[in-house]
């Protein structure tokens, strides 16, 4: 990670935990917003207008919380209103990494080579692990937002005039049943496995890993009664937060992160909702499962000799 703008030595990928062995995630400091009029959002500063091709976005393709951000970007069709760069998959000494590995590419914006510049070109000074996504702005050569969940929230609000597509990810009918559904998914589910697989303590583990299948369970039983989505007709936010988190499922949480009481394979309805999800257009070019394997199963903390199973088949 970064301290004072620093890159640490002999870094590695190894997560916050709290006294009882409770993995901790880290808040999201860059936190302005791209609005319609360039006024100021719920946090941050003013400043940021939509505009086409002024805003970049840094991804890694194994990465649920940048898969949100992808999604969205397809979703809403901004293809052509906001470019994006792929990091390798695996997490180097020094973070992520641009690169050759088939599917991820150079920095073309900034032309450099490991995501932390991108933070210390923002800030010299910060002091935070350099994750990703991020949303970048080319006018005033500087970072936006890193948290996904605004950067979801800002592509679905903000880019009216230049989508390409009219569908609306957080209506405001549901806005207060999206968010509590969002925030019962993040808990138990898109954080859920992380703390299952980061988990230093027994106990730690099967408080995540229980809670993580009791949310299964029920999205399951939801799904048979409400769907094709999680608030029947309407695709929104929460449809593609659960989705990031059910793709990556079977490849990894199932073995890396010992989430392993069942498959998503095992549950019928969620099953043909991921499949569902995956054949809207676009979609499927947000996954890749390559990435995902050979970068979850590259953390060394919980995979010492970096052996990729070959399955699930
Ligand atoms: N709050 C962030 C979390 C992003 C995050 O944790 N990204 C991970 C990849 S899945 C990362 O970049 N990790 C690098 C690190 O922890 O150093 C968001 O949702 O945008």
């Amino acid at each position: 990670m970064l301290v004072d703008g620093k890159w640490m030595e002999n870094w590695q990928p190894v997560q916050a935990k709290d006294k009882d062995g409770r993995f901790v995630r880290q808040q999201s400091s860059f936190r302005n917003w791209i609005t319609e009029d360039g006024s100021a959002g719920p946090t941050g500063d003013a400043g940021f207008k939509a505009e086409a091709g002024r805003y970049h976005l840094y991804v890694a393709l194994i990465c649920p919380w940048a898969s949100r951000t992808l999604m969205a970007r397809k979703l809403k069709k901004l293809d052509d209103v906001i470019s994006v760069d792929v990091v390798e998959p695996v997490l180097t000494e020094q973070g992520w990494k641009f690169g050759d590995f088939p599917g991820a590419g150079r920095d073309r914006l900034n032309g450099v080579t490991f995501m932390h510049e991108i933070y210390t070109h923002a800030d010299p000074h910060y002091t935070g692990r350099a994750t990703v996504p991020v949303l970048f702005d080319k006018q005033r050569n500087t970072i936006v937002n890193n948290e996904s969940a605004d950067i979801v929230r800002m592509l679905n609000s903000s880019f009216g005039a230049f989508a390409g597509e009219s569908l609306d990810l957080y209506p405001a009918d549901l806005a207060s049943q999206i968010d509590a559904l969002n925030e019962h998914i993040y808990h138990t589910l898109n954080n859920g496995v992380y703390k299952a697989g980061f988990a230093s303590s027994q106990q730690a583990y099967e408080e995540a890993c229980i809670a993580v299948f009791k949310t299964l369970d029920e999205l399951e039983n939801r799904l048979g009664s409400d769907g094709p989505f999680l608030f029947g007709e309407c695709l929104t936010e929460s449809d593609i937060r659960l989705f990031v988190t059910l793709v990556r499922f079977d490849a990894a949480y199932h073995g890396l992160f010992k989430c392993n009481l069942r498959r998503i394979a095992d549950y019928p309805r969620l099953s043909d909702y991921m499949k569902r999800i995956l054949a809207i257009d676009g979609i499927a070019a947000t996954v890749n499962m390559q990435h995902i394997k050979a970068g979850y199963y590259s953390i060394k903390a919980l995979n010492p000799n970096g052996i990729v199973p070959l399955g699930p088949a």
